[in-house]
């Protein structure tokens, strides 16, 4: 089976923040989740380096879009790679093989009937690249993310007949109710359709920066026709001299915040549909994070820098925190103090003690050798369905769903070895089979945990699952007693080691 994961390409008129980050991790988390399953996994991310935000940040800052698209994109790569982010390939729609597929399929609607010439009239946000609706607008003439205030805007341009698509995409919606998740999304989504749909324009003719439209190279492809493509175009030309769209297409998922759901939900699929194309599987929107109450955003400069977190606490740290803190799919508020909690309380109390002390306690007691036994009848029922649980909530895209299942766990352990004492249980030479079995308990569990924590904590599983021999990460194995005993447990070191913050710098 394939697998194939995409975000976002974010725009290249600022630095990455948290919030780019948290898309870019979710994915990542699914990819290696759908590896260890097994399957055909291609992840996709990069940026969106044409059209009006990126030109308009360029002229404020008196570069060149290039040379804007160059510098941000390096950073946005590095922040990918940062946070550990396993993507197959990093697209930027300047890429001339990817403009190759713009026009191609820009010619392609035409060709088959669904784009004219005509006048546009309306409320513009620059930064959206986006013509707002009256009803949309906050205090008169506002853009509603954004917090600009708009002008109205005149243009010829051609323009794909949306509207044309209001009755198949209803069709669509009323056939595949798990297409957009989660449901309020859906609803959102729909009535938007059934609210009846307004022509697009597809190309913008006082812009140079983008794609030149085929047929009249004095304009240039409207910049999100230009974007969404990037989810078809990657696949013909991520390797070299190979085709990967017939093992790939269509998606599987893409993840994307609210902000982009219309651009998804309604015009991606009925661009698709005009260019006869397979629909993606499913559409996920996740929530924004939030900072004192705001979504985080490079506009509103309310903003995380990820490289600085990740400096102090480390990758893993980072990645847990931000599906941890946030249900996946509703908007949710982040901060530092809540950064410092979930590490204390949750990493370095929970999982890393419980990693130390089971560690120590097999040297101490069993120098070194994990001992061989029966798995605790208490733990099998508590890691009973455990795995098929994560899968299932993993296909719905349930992030931090299936990560509250795994800490659960992790919980568990840390009451098993509780109340189990087994620093009781070595003073009696009597009871050395009961010692034998809750370290050969806890040391399976915590093995089981790692396993499917990998996705989410992906180098601390592995310094674990190395210190204990057991260095499989295939689900197969992520059930109690799948490993015996005998292992030689290695060196291991603070998993979470206390940090000590500095001030914040002024900046
Ligand atoms: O919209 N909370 O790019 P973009 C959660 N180029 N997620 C957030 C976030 C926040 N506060 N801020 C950003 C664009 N994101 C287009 C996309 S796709 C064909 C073109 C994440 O740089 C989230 O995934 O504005 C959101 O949808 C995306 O970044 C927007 O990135």
């Amino acid at each position: 089976m394939s697998y194939y994961v995409t975000t976002p390409i974010y725009y290249v008129n600022g630095e990455p923040h948290l919030g780019h980050v948290y898309t870019t991790v979710a994915a990542d988390v699914l990819a290696r989740h759908m590896r260890q399953r097994g399957e055909e996994v291609f992840f996709l991310t990069g940026t969106d380096e044409h059209g009006e935000p990126v030109a308009q940040a360029a002229e404020r800052e008196g570069v060149t879009p290039r040379e804007l698209a160059d510098r941000h994109a390096a950073r946005f790569k590095e922040v990918a790679a940062r946070v550990g982010a396993t993507n197959d390939f990093f697209i930027r729609t300047s890429d001339p093989e990817h403009e190759a597929v713009v026009a191609e399929i820009a010619t392609r609607l035409k060709r088959n009937g669904h784009v004219y010439e005509g006048t546009y009239e309306g409320w513009y946000c620059p930064r959206c690249a986006d013509f707002k609706t009256d009803a949309e607008l906050v205090n008169e003439n506002e853009c509603p993310i954004h917090q600009i205030t708009l002008e109205r805007e005149k243009e010829d341009n051609w323009f794909f007949r949306l509207s044309a698509f209001q009755e198949p995409l209803e069709q669509l919606y009323a056939e595949r109710p798990g297409w957009v998740l989660p449901a309020n999304r859906y609803n959102e989504a729909l009535s938007f359709i059934q609210g009846g749909l307004n022509d697009l324009s597809l190309s913008r003719a006082r812009l140079r920066w983008g794609v030149p439209v085929p047929w009249d190279p004095e304009q240039v492809v409207y910049v999100w026709i230009d974007a969404l493509l990037n989810y078809l175009s990657a696949l013909s030309y991520a390797r070299d001299g190979e085709d990967l769209t017939a093992g790939f297409w269509p998606p599987t998922v893409h993840l994307i915040a609210k902000d982009i759901l219309k651009f998804h939900a309604v015009i991606w699929p009925a661009m698709l549909m005009a260019a006869e194309l397979e629909l993606p599987e499913r559409l996920f929107i996740h929530g924004y994070l939030l900072m004192d109450d705001h979504k985080m955003s490079k506009s509103l400069g309310n903003v995380l820098d990820p490289f600085r977190v990740m400096d102090l606490y480390g990758t893993d740290a980072l990645r847990y925190y931000l599906l941890r803190e946030v249900a996946f799919g509703q908007d949710g508020s982040i901060s530092p103090e809540g950064f410092e909690n979930r590490y204390t309380t949750e990493l370095a109390n929970e999982y890393g003690n419980l990693a130390s002390r089971t560690l120590a306690m097999v040297a101490r007691y069993r120098d070194g050798v994990v001992p061989e036994a029966d798995p605790p009848a208490e733990l099998v029922d508590e890691f009973e369905g455990l795995v098929e649980t994560v899968c299932q909530r993993l296909d719905r895209v349930e992030v931090s769903g299936a990560l509250d299942d795994i800490w659960t766990r992790v919980r568990c352990l840390n009451r098993f070895v509780q109340d189990h004492e087994p620093w009781k249980l070595a003073k009696d030479p009597e009871r050395a089979g009961e010692l034998d079995q809750v370290l050969f308990g806890a040391v399976e569990g915590l093995r089981v945990v790692s396993v499917l924590l990998h996705p989410y904590l992906p180098s601390t599983a592995d310094r674990l699952l190395a210190a204990l021999g057991a260095e499989d990460l295939s689900l197969d194995g992520a059930r109690l007693g799948a490993v015996g005993g005998g292992a030689r447990i290695g060196e291991l070191g603070q998993l979470f080691p206390k940090v000590e913050a500095p001030e914040p710098s002024p900046a």
